[in-house]
């Protein structure tokens, strides 16, 4: 079962947003108050930065809070989301995907990235958390905040922000109907040449549907860098009922525009599609 770990203000804001099993976790108990469905705790950031920057091999499971563990009883694979730049969601992403470890649970990390405009104290302390966070967990996807403006131009920042997480509930929609526990050490293995991820989604409708996803799909603005040099890709593939023989079609396609990337591939059916079909990609950016 997946679960979700909203950390930090932008975590909490994800969190207030989803139907997904979650816990929101904040410093405050102000960043909490917006998430009436989820489980919560307040955890300082003091106390989460001392648990991150505390070697990682010298942190064992009695050494993690009680409050906390609990929260990780019940699910199989964590997803913890956070705002890096920010002290609470910078290092509790950096903690948590330990303590994931350590409680032998999975952990897929999905952040935000700051603004340019934001302070370069904020945003190298977002580049240095990614780092630590690329060493920690299974899987990094990141997504700059910058992009927005592509995306989204001209509307409140508010709104934004809304837009950009029901995009960023993507990829764990799509994961949690391909992926379980069993899958890790691949997932691993495809992802291990990868730094973070980046994401894109397209939608194709009519006869040339597989093309048009494809195209939507590698237009994402997170895309910004060169492709070919990409070592790893995750493709989800959905449509309602799944034509295998298109599918085939689509990762022959995918190929094509990523030919150095290990490729890993999941189809599932998506009645809510009607006769579209749905490409998500995950492209691995080299590491740094
Ligand atoms: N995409 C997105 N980014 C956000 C959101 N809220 C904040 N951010 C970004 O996340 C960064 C961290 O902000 P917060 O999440 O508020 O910080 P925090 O983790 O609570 O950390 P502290 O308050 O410093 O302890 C900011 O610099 C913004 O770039 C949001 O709702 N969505
Ligand atoms: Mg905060």
């Amino acid at each position: 079962m997946f679960k979700i770990f909203g950390i930090g203000g932008a975590g909490c804001n994800f969190v207030a947003g989803t139907k997904l099993p979650s816990v929101a976790i904040g410093s405050t108990a102000a960043d909490l108050e917006r998430c009436q469905r989820a489980e919560k705790l307040v955890i300082s950031s003091e106390q989460f930065v001392n648990f991150a920057l505390t070697d990682p091999s010298m942190l064992s499971k009695n050494i993690i809070p009680q409050q906390i563990r609990d929260k990780f009883e019940e699910c199989e694979i964590s997803i913890l989301i956070a705002g890096l730049g920010g002290i609470t969601g910078s290092h509790g992403m950096r903690f948590l995907s330990t303590v994931a470890k350590i409680l032998g649970k999975n952990a897929l990390c999905i952040s935000s990235l700051p603004f340019s405009v934001e302070s370069e104290t904020r945003r190298n302390a977002a580049l240095e958390a990614m780092k630590d966070i690329e060493g920690r967990t299974e899987l990094l996807i990141c997504f700059e905040n910058d992009k927005l403006k592509d995306l989204v131009p001209r509307m409140p920042i508010d709104k934004a922000f809304k837009i950009m997480n029901s995009i960023m509930e993507r990829p764990i929609l799509d994961l949690s109907r391909v992926m379980t526990n069993a899958d890790i050490p691949v997932m691993r293995q495809v992802a291990g040449n990868s730094g973070s991820f980046r994401l894109g989604v397209g939608l194709g409708r009519g006869t040339y549907r597989d093309r048009n996803a494809i195209r939507e799909a590698f237009e994402s603005p997170w895309f910004d860098f060169d492709l070919k040099s990409s070592p790893s890709a995750f493709a989800i593939i959905s449509s309602h009922p799944v034509d295998e023989k298109e599918v085939e079609d689509v990762v022959g396609e995918i190929h094509n525009w990523l030919p150095n990337s290990k490729l890993m591939i999941g189809s599932y059916e998506d009645p809510s599609l009607g006769d579209r079909l749905r490409i998500s990609l995950l492209i691995g950016k080299p590491k740094l």
